[in-house]
């Protein structure tokens, strides 16, 4: 969408002035360079990012599905300091749920990747002993509080669907924002 919107401004920027520099000079940074006011609902901002909690239970590809309806899809923990932004928001508001990322090994078991970018999991927040796809039928990865025992959120794989023990809430989160900038000599 952006990347469009800058092709037409440049079109648009092939007018020159007079002593031969362009007259429209376009940047782009990433974020909300410029702190605008922003209508982000449903999404709630956590740190850098915008999240969107969905309560029902449903299984991996429902839980896609749902995100993709809001122009977003599920969450990809790109650091583990993301993770943790989104943990500590799920504990302050005393959440111990379970909730769908877009992690999983679908196209090749064993090797784990982010959906969302198609880059390898590496994360120091996985469950102890996991993952282990069980019953070797685990190929979706949540978050939650994976063992009786546990303290904190986690991660864990788990059957993507036809399963009545994994039917989860999920997390979408909103595409990254970029601020596009243009310079005019009027
Ligand atoms: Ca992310
Ligand atoms: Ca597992």
């Amino acid at each position: 969408m952006i990347k469009s919107a800058v092709i037409f401004i440049v079109l648009l920027a092939s007018t020159k002035v007079s002593w031969g520099h362009e007259k429209f000079t376009i940047q782009i940074n990433e974020g909300n360079a410029i702190n605008a006011v922003l209508k982000s609902e449903p999404f709630i901002k956590i740190n850098d990012g915008y999240y969107f909690f969905g309560r029902e239970s449903l299984n991996w590809y429902e839980a896609y599905e749902k995100c993709r309806v809001l122009d977003s899809e599920l969450v990809t923990f790109e650091t583990d300091a993301e993770f943790d932004f989104v943990a500590s928001y799920l504990m302050a508001n005393d959440s111990r749920e379970n909730y769908w990322t877009s992690g999983n090994d679908l196209g090749k078991t064993g090797t784990h990747k982010w959906f969302t970018s198609g880059q390898i999991i590496s994360t120091l927040r996985w469950a102890v002993n996991q993952p282990d796809n069980a019953g070797q039928r685990e190929h979706c990865i949540h978050m939650g509080y994976i063992y009786q025992n546990s303290k904190k959120f986690e991660l864990n794989d788990r059957p993507c669907a036809q399963d009545n023990n994994s039917l989860f809430k999920y997390i979408c989160e909103a595409p990254k924002l970029e601020t596009l900038s243009i310079v005019v000599w009027k």
